[in-house]
């Protein structure tokens, strides 16, 4: 099929005032009808047929203007209802039926359990009735949902409850109208046997809103940390930006079989139960975590999404960038900004550069697309928030704000573009942001090349900065960005050092936000006594690679003393990552044993003087696997995986007792409570567990077991669960773990995955039997993403087996899920993504398989738009 293309943008030949739907909700046949009324746009000469988009509908009426329409009067195919050219304002009553109980896709209408409800982003919409499914046309709604009052007791949809009643037939009726206008993707429907918990929240200027979640009644006691998170976001919205909700009722709705995260829906946010359900019997501390941040994400939405919206498909980061940029933020001060910009930016390596440097990579706003369901993205997502955090780091948080206010007040009630939204910030703070634009056009990783010269006589110290970026697929050459690149210099004993550049008559500050804007740009810095330690790219203050020389010393005074905890992090992962690179280009030869300055660095960090435990349990980690694959040509991955085994197993042991004693002073026996500061023990008490399980000592065995048993929450057993699953003394607390929590989807999903990233050498025989396993369902993204997805993503070791095998289960995998769920198939095929540096042989075998997929009768656009990428 041809590709969808940015700059074929139109604006819409018509636009819709207002629509009516009713529903008359049943789960095998729901009829829908819709009183659209619309008004053409176009005054320049003819008037255009008048097209609604349509996918798997069954029509059963047409009216134009109270006239039933015959098969004659239009035309209609397998995506489009078209009507001929309408001169004046239009009304169209259209009446459709859906098949919610067979619909396994998860977008339109579909049922989850007894539970009857939509997705409509991004093109939903059209598998419900007949419509301009376009975000760029935006009306206002009104919704009747009739339904059988006992199946069907709860009956949700967008804005503010109206009306309700009941009908003689035992059926009864709801109607919501929703005053603020929006595109089709926020429209939203929930129906069915749902119990709540609820609490009110009095905004700023004084009014009184209700926050309700919804959800199964038994999951009902695990709602209130989301009910919480949602309050915080309110209030957090209002004092970082002044943005208040502007309902009186906002609802949150968990359901168990969804496609996405969660969906922002006007009003009414729907979410995967993962993301709403959390209490410390069942959930983790980044469970907790988790929860507040797509809930957050999703009530920032109400402002940048849902009162601004995007005017294309193609601006989804306009919405998600900024909305991803804002979850981060509140997450940040929840939880401490130094340990949430770490782990976001782990996560933007691990995956975003990886997307970014292969065949799905794309910009920030893409140019073209065939399934615009494959571009929620980590670039679109992740990068998108990079972007706009560069703008935070080069206007300051007032600039920000200003811009940000800006943008709002002007495009309120709109749909937008990127470029309108920089056009504001460039307003607000009286820049020139045309340069800058590119970070949104231009895919792949930037690079950065630094060379530091210091000059003793003349007491300079130049940075020397080249910038580059790799050709990416249709974008062969790239021009130079606009970069912010954040520095300080550190003097022998860690102190940052006042900053004066040659051509300033005096110095300001220590640290410092340089532009890049050429290829080369040069930076010489004055008055330097002493050849200084750089802290470059402070809080990570752009997405680039960076490459500069620094010695093993330099790297530990930095992890020892810099003040910027990316920069204590990246000193020491980089330090990581080149021992770890080294050892495995070293083939087979005798490793070089650990240096002592690194294994003294990591000990520090186990000391109960080490002031942020959950900054320490971070950089006490080894890099990922992802992250060494990266650096890495012609890989061999199970060679890999291994260097990264025995490099673990020797750290363990070199670091044995300073790890027993960290994990003993850790584990306290305070009761479980979420939050920060215990969350942050935690995590570093069970990243020395973690270690200490490569060892087979009779005390980590003792360890590990007591842990398991005693623990009083499910950070500390699934820590335990996890590190004993790869040894043989694992199988019979899995086994206790799988029948406990046999009645618990969710948590039996950890326990999926627990199986499916073993180590153990019939990981793969053992995610095949599970796959019979009673709870697993292929119709749900939760199991599938828990056992197949993350088998084939996250266990290099077996997915990558030199026989094949693993390969050959991820293509009978994604063509049978194809058929259930284009989009979970389409995200399991990215696991070949990563094909172009592998090792010939299996390069070959990878290519095989794309080849046999893509042959396939029958495949989904979404899946043949990823595998058809891949195999060029
Ligand atoms: N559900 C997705 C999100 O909130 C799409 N909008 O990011
Ligand atoms: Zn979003």
């Amino acid at each position: 099929p041809a590709p969808v293309r940015r700059l074929d943008y139109r604006p819409p030949a018509y636009l819709v005032e207002s629509v009516d739907l009713t529903f008359e909700l049943d789960p095998a046949r729901t009829r829908v009808t819709a009183r659209t009324v619309l008004l053409p746009q176009r005054t320049d000469g003819e008037a255009e047929p008048l097209r609604l988009d349509g996918r798997d509908l069954a029509l059963e009426s047409v009216r134009l203007n109270g006239r039933e329409l015959g098969p004659g009067d239009y035309t209609l195919g397998a995506d489009a209802l078209v009507l001929p050219p309408q001169a004046g304002r239009t009304v169209l009553d259209v009446v459709t039926v859906v098949e919610p109980k067979a619909n396994t896709a998860l977008t339109g209408l579909y049922a989850s359990g007894g539970t009857l409800l939509t997705q409509c982003e991004p093109e939903g919409f059209r598998r419900i009735t007949y419509y301009p499914d376009r975000p760029d046309v935006l009306a206002v709604y009104t919704c009747r949902l009739v339904a059988d009052e006992e199946e069907f007791p709860v009956l949700l949809s967008n804005g503010d409850r109206r009306d309700s009643g009941r009908l003689p037939d035992g059926r009864h009726w709801v109607t919501w109208a929703d005053p603020h206008p929006k595109p089709s993707y926020l429209f939203a429907l929930v129906a069915g046997r749902l119990g709540h918990i609820e609490d009110s929240y009095r905004t700023r200027s004084g009014r009184d809103v209700q926050v309700r979640v919804y959800a199964r009644e038994g999951a009902l006691p695990r709602c209130a940390h989301a009910l919480g998170a949602a309050k915080r976001a309110m209030a957090w919205d209002e004092e970082r930006f002044g943005l208040e909700y502007d309902l009186d009722t906002y609802t949150l709705v968990g359901v168990d079989d969804f496609n996405m995260g969660a969906m922002e829906n006007k009003g009414l946010n729907i979410f995967n139960s993962l993301y709403l359900e959390a209490d410390p019997e069942t959930a983790t501390d980044d469970d907790f975590a988790a929860v507040d941040t797509v809930v957050a994400h999703e009530y920032f939405h109400n402002w940048t999404g849902n009162r601004v919206t995007c005017r294309d498909m193609f601006q989804l980061s306009l919405k998600e960038g900024l909305a991803v940029y804002r979850d981060e933020r509140f997450s940040g001060d929840l939880r401490g900004p130094g340990v949430q910009r770490v782990r976001d930016v782990r996560a933007l390596r691990e995956r975003q550069f990886a997307e970014d440097a292969g065949p799905q990579a794309h910009p920030v706003r893409p140019d073209e697309y065939q399934e615009i369901s494959n571009f929620y993205t980590w670039t679109v997502y992740k990068k998108g928030s990079e972007v706009i955090r560069m703008l935070h780091t080069l206007f300051g948080e007032e600039g920000f704000r200003r811009g940000l206010r800006l943008y709002v007040s002007r495009h309120d009630g709109q749909a937008a573009t990127c470029d309108q939204f920089v056009a504001a910030m460039a307003e607000a703070n009286g820049a020139d942001l045309t340069q800058f634009m590119r970070w949104y056009g231009q895919a792949g990783t930037p690079v950065l090349d630094v060379e530091p010269v210091y000059d003793a006589a003349a007491r300079t110290y130049t940075l020397v900065v080249r910038q580059s970026c790799p050709p990416t697929p249709k974008q062969p050459a790239k021009e130079p960005l606009h970069v912010p690149l954040a520095v300080a210099l550190l003097d022998p004993d860690g102190r940052r050092v006042p900053l004066r550049l040659t051509h300033e008559d005096a110095p300001s500050g220590t640290e410092r936000v340089l532009e890049l804007r050429q290829p080369v740009t040069t930076f010489t810095f004055a008055d330097v006594p002493a050849r200084p330690v750089p802290s470059l790219l402070r809080g990570f203050s752009a997405p680039v690679r960076m490459r500069m020389p620094l010695t093993s010393e330099e790297r530990i005074l930095l992890a020892a003393h810099d003040d910027d905890p990316f920069v204590r992090w990246e000193s020491l992962h980089g330090y990581l990552t080149e021992l770890l690179l080294g050892r495995y280009r070293a083939g087979d030869a005798e490793p070089a044993p650990l240096p002592p300055a690194l294994t003294d660095a990591l000990a520090r960090l186990l000391r109960p003087e080490e002031p942020e435990p959950a900054l320490a349990a971070l950089m006490l980690e080894l890099p990922g696997f992802d992250t060494l694959f990266g650096a890495l040509d012609e890989v061999d991955p199970v060679r890999l995986a291994e260097v990264l085994r025995a490099t673990r197993e020797e750290l363990a042991r070199t670091l044995y007792e300073p790890l027993l004693e960290c994990h003993r002073r850790l584990d306290d026996g305070r009761p479980y409570v979420f939050d920060a500061e215990r969350s942050g023990r935690r995590a570093l008490k069970n990243g020395c567990l973690s270690y200490l399980a490569e060892l087979d000592t009779p005390e980590v065995a003792a360890l590990l077991h007591r842990q398991y048993e005693r623990a009083d929450n499910m950070t500390d057993r699934l820590a335990a669960l996890t590190a004993l699953a790869d040894r043989g003394d694992g199988d019979g607390v899995l086994e206790e773990f799988g029948r406990r929590w046999r009645e618990h989807p969710l948590v039996l999903d950890k326990w999926f995955t627990v199986h499916a990233r073993s180590r153990r050498p019939d990981a793969l025989a053992r995610v095949r039997r599970l796959m019979d396993h009673p709870v697993f369902s292929e119709t749900n993204p939760n199991r599938v993403g828990a056992l197949i997805i993350a088998f084939c993503f996250e266990n290099p070791l077996r997915f990558h087996a030199a026989d094949g095998s693993g390969y050959a289960f991820a293509a009978e995998q994604i063509l049978r899920l194809d058929a259930v769920n284009p989009a979970v198939a389409a995200r399991l095929a990215g696991c070949f993504n990563s094909w172009p540096s592998l090792d010939p042989s299996r390069r070959e075998t990878v290519l095989r398989t794309l080849q046999v997929i893509e042959g396939s009768e029958g495949l989904s656009p979404e899946t043949s738009e990823i595998v058809g990428n891949a195999s060029v």
